[in-house]
C-alpha cells in the first residue's frame, strides 16, 4: 500500500487495542510520532534504501498462474533464503516483540523498530498483489492506463484505486475514508470480524492465513480481465474498491488482534 493505506490500516487498529497493548505501543512509538501509530506506518518504506535487506520482506512471489500460496514454497526471497517474505517478517517481529516484557531480551532488539516493521507489513500483506505472480513482480510489469494516466497494476492496488474514492467520495479526506471503514466495521462486516481476528491456538500471528486470501484476491480481482495496456476506469474501480476496502479493514483490526495477544 501507499501512504494512504497503511495510515488507514493503522488508525483503525490503533482504535481496537487493549490497555496492555495500547500501553506499551505508546511507550514503543518513537516521540516524533505524537503516539500516533498512523503517522509511522510507512516509514518501513523509507527505510528500504538504508535497510538494504529489508526490501524483500514487503511481498511474496507465488507461482504464476497458480491462484495459491503455500509458506515452505513461496516464502524466500530471490536468492532463496527462507522465510524472507513478508510472512516470514510477520512471524520475526512478532517474535521480537515477544519480548518485551523479559528485560534481558529488550536489548538485542530495537522494538521501536520491530512495531513499525510488524505494523507495516501486516498492511502489505492485505493488499493482493503484495502476494501476486512472480513473474510480472506482482503486477509491477502490468502497464495499464488509470483512466487517462500510465501507471502499472501494482501502483492502481496500491494507491490509485484509495486516492479515486477518497477523491470522489471523501471530498479528498483520508480521516473521511478512514471513519467509513470503521462504520462498516461495527455494521455491515460485524458478524464477521471474530473471524477475521482469529489464529490458532496458542500462535500469536496467522500471516498464512492473510497471504492465502491474498493470493485468491488478486486472481479472482486485481489481475481478472487485466492485460498488458488495458485501460482501467469506471467499471474496474467500482467494482474492485469494495474489495480494497473489505482488505484494509482486515488488516486493521487483525493489526491491533496481534498487538493485543502480544502484549496481553
Ligand atoms: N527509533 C527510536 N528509538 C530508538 C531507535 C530507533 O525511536 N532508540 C526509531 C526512530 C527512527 C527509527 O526507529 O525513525 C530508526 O532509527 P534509526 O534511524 O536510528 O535507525
Ligand atoms: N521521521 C518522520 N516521520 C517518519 C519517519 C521519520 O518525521 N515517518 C523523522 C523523525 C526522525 C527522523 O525522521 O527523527 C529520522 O527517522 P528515520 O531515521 O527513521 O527516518
Ligand atoms: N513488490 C511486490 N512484489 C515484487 C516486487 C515488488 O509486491 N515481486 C512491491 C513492493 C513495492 C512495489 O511493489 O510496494 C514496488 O516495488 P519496487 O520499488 O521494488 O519496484
Ligand atoms: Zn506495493
Ligand atoms: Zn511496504
Amino acid at each position: 500500500w501507499g501512504a494512504e493505506g497503511h495510515l488507514t490500516i493503522c488508525r483503525i487498529a490503533q482504535s481496537r487495542l487493549s490497555k496492555a497493548a495500547a500501553d506499551a505501543v505508546e511507550h514503543l512509538l518513537p516521540k516524533y510520532a505524537e503516539n500516533d501509530l498512523g503517522s509511522v506506518c510507512i516509514w518501513a518504506d523509507h527505510v528500504k534504501f538504508r535497510y538494504h535487506w529489508s526490501s524483500a520482506l514487503h511481498f511474496i512471489d507465488t507461482p504464476d498462474n497458480l491462484c495459491t500460496y503455500q509458506y515452505e514454497r513461496d516464502c524466500k526471497d530471490e536468492d532463496g533464503l527462507k522465510g524472507r517474505c513478508v510472512a516470514g517478517a510477520i512471524n520475526n517481529y512478532t517474535a521480537q516483540l515477544l519480548t518485551y516484557n523479559s528485560a534481558s531480551s529488550q536489548a538485542e532488539y530495537n522494538l521501536t523498530e520491530a512495531l513499525l516493521f510488524l505494523s507495516h507489513f501486516i498492511g502489505d500483506i492485505h493488499q493482493p498483489l503484495h502476494v501476486g505472480f512472480t513473474t510480472d513482480r506482482g503486477g509491477n510489469e502490468i502497464d495499464v492506463h488509470w483512466y487517462t494516466r500510465k501507471q502499472n497494476l501494482h501502483h492502481v492496488w496500491d494507491s490509485n484505486i484509495i486516492e479515486t474514492a477518497e477523491e470522489r467520495f471523501y471530498n479528498t479526506n483520508v480521516e473521511k475514508l478512514v471513519d467509513a471503514i470503521q462504520k462498516n466495521i461495527s455494521t455491515e462486516w460485524a458478524d464477521q470480524v471474530k473471524g477475521w481476528e482469529g489464529c490458532s491456538a496458542n500462535k500469536k500471528a496467522c500471516p498464512d492465513i492473510y497471504a492465502s486470501e491474498g493470493i485468491k484476491a488478486a486472481c479472482n480481482w486485481a489481475y481478472k480481465n487485466v492485460t498488458e495496456n488495458s485501460t482501467l476506469e469506471d467499471d474496474y474501480f467500482l467494482s474492485r474498491l469494495p474489495i480494497v476496502n473489505l482488505r484494509l479493514a482486515q488488516g486493521g483490526v487483525r493489526l491491533a488482534a496481534t498487538l493485543n495477544r502480544i502484549f496481553s
